[in-house]
C-alpha cells in the first residue's frame, strides 16, 4: 500500500514534545496534512553560485499557500486540546490566512490583525473567506503584534504567531523533510527573516534531527532581511519598514535573540537585499525553474546571489534554500515590476496564421 501523508503532527511525532504528540492529542490533532513540499534542484543557482547542488524547498504548496501551516497545524492543535474558544494572531497576511483556515477546521473563533493597508489580497481575501474576524490596525506589522500579545493576556484568547511555541515545533520539520531527501544536511541553508520564527525552528529542526542521529552535520544558517526593514542587519529597531516583500515588512522581529543564536551558533549570517534584488530573484524563480513565489519568498535566493557575487560561497557546497509563499498571494509583481511598466498580453483576432507569425512557429 503506498503511504498516505498524514500531515506533520502524526509524520513525526517522535519529535514532537509530548503536548504535541498525535497520540496525546487525540481528536484535537487539527491538520490540512501540510507538509512534504517539493524539494527541487535548481540548477541555474548553480550555474550562477558554484555550488554543487542548489535546491529549492517550495513551501507555497501547503495548504494555504504558505509554511505557516506548519506552524499552524501545533499551534491550533495545542490551542483546540486547551479548549480554547478563540484565536488571535498579528499578521503581515500568511499568518492570518493560515490562523483563518485551520480555526475553521478547529471550531475556533479567529481575529486577525493586519497593519492598515499593507496586505496583499491574496491572503487578505483568504482570512475573510474564512470568516475570521479581520481588524485593520492604524499601525504596522509590529504594533499588530504588540496588540494581539495584550488581548492574549488580558481576554481569553490564544495567541498562534511565532511567539507561540508549538508554532516552532511545527515549522522545525521543514528541516527533517529536508535531510529525509538529502540523506544529510545540506552545508547551508538561505531563508527570508521577518519576525524571524522561522529561521529560530529550522536550525531547532537541523539540531534535533543531528541529534537524533539523522545527519552528521548542521548547516550554516543564512538568513536575508529586506534592506528596509533589516533591524538585526542594522543591530537597531526599524521604525518605519518599508519594503515591496511586504511579507517581511517587520521592524522589530519577536524573536530576533533566537535567530542571532541560530545565526552565530551555525557560523552563518543575517544580511540584507534590496527590493530591485528581490524580485531579480523572483522573476528568476519563475523563469529559469518554474517556481512562483511571492517577493519576500525570494529574499533567500536574492541573498544567495548576492553572496555569490562576492565569491562568498563555497564550491562544491551543498545548499537549500526555503521560498516561503506561493506567487499567488501577491501576482501584481509578475505583470508589473518596481519602474511600474506593465506587462500586457498580445491581443490577436480569431485567426490561426496571426497566431503562429507572432508565435514564430
Ligand atoms: C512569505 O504572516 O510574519 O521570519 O505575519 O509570510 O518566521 O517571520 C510572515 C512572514 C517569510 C518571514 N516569507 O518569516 C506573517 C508573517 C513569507 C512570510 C516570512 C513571512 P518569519
Amino acid at each position: 500500500m503506498a503511504h498516505i501523508w498524514q500531515g506533520l503532527l502524526k509524520e513525526y511525532e517522535q519529535y514532537m514534545p509530548d503536548y504535541l504528540k498525535a497520540s496525546t492529542l487525540g481528536d484535537s490533532v487539527v491538520t490540512m496534512r501540510e507538509g512534504s513540499t517539493p524539494f527541487l534542484r535548481a540548477s541555474f543557482l548553480e550555474e550562477i553560485t558554484g555550488a554543487s547542488k542548489v535546491f529549492v524547498k517550495y513551501e507555497g504548496v501547503n495548504p494555504t499557500g504558505s509554511f505557516k501551516d506548519r506552524g499552524m497545524t501545533a499551534a491550533m492543535s495545542n490551542a483546540k486540546a486547551k479548549g480554547a474558544k478563540a484565536v488571535v494572531c498579528a499578521s503581515t497576511g500568511n499568518t492570518s490566512a493560515s490562523a483563518a483556515a485551520y480555526a475553521v477546521r478547529a471550531g475556533l473563533k479567529c481575529a486577525v490583525l493586519v497593519p492598515d493597508g499593507k496586505i496583499a489580497m491574496g491572503k487578505l481575501s483568504q482570512a475573510i473567506a474564512a470568516g475570521a474576524h479581520l481588524l485593520q490596525v492604524e499601525g504596522n506589522f509590529d504594533d499588530c503584534l504588540n496588540l494581539a500579545r495584550k488581548l492574549s493576556s488580558d481576554y481569553p484568547v490564544e495567541l498562534v504567531n511565532s511567539v507561540n511555541p508549538a508554532r516552532i515545533e511545527g515549522q522545525k520539520t521543514a528541516s527533517f523533510e529536508i535531510v529525509d531527501e538529502l540523506g544529510d544536511a545540506p552545508d547551508i541553508h538561505c531563508l527570508p527573516v521577518g519576525n524571524a520564527g522561522n529561521i529560530t525552528a529550522y536550525w531547532k529542526g537541523y539540531k534535533e534531527y543531528n541529534e537524533a542521529g539523522q545527519s552528521t552535520k548542521l548547516p550554516k544558517m543564512w538568513g536575508f532581511q529586506a534592506a528596509g526593514a533589516a533591524p538585526i542587519v542594522l543591530g537597531h529597531v526599524v521604525e518605519n519598514p518599508e519594503t515591496v516583500a511586504t511579507a517581511i515588512r517587520i521592524g522589530n522581529p519577536a524573536s530576533w535573540k533566537k535567530a542571532e543564536a541560530a545565526r552565530d551558533e551555525s557560523h552563518g549570517l543575517i544580511d540584507s537585499v534590496t527590493d530591485e534584488e528581490i524580485l531579480a530573484a523572483h522573476k528568476l524563480l519563475s523563469t529559469k525553474a518554474g517556481i512562483f513565489v511571492e517577493p519576500a519568498s525570494a529574499a533567500g535566493v536574492a541573498g544567495l546571489i548576492k553572496k555569490a557575487k562576492a565569491g562568498e560561497v563555497p564550491a562544491g557546497a551543498t545548499i537549500a534554500i526555503t521560498v516561503t509563499g506561493h506567487g499567488l498571494k501577491d501576482p501584481q509583481w509578475a505583470v508589473r515590476g518596481l519602474d511600474g511598466v506593465e506587462v500586457t498580453p498580445t491581443k490577436i483576432p480569431v485567426d490561426e496564421v496571426a497566431a503562429a507569425k507572432i508565435l514564430d512557429l
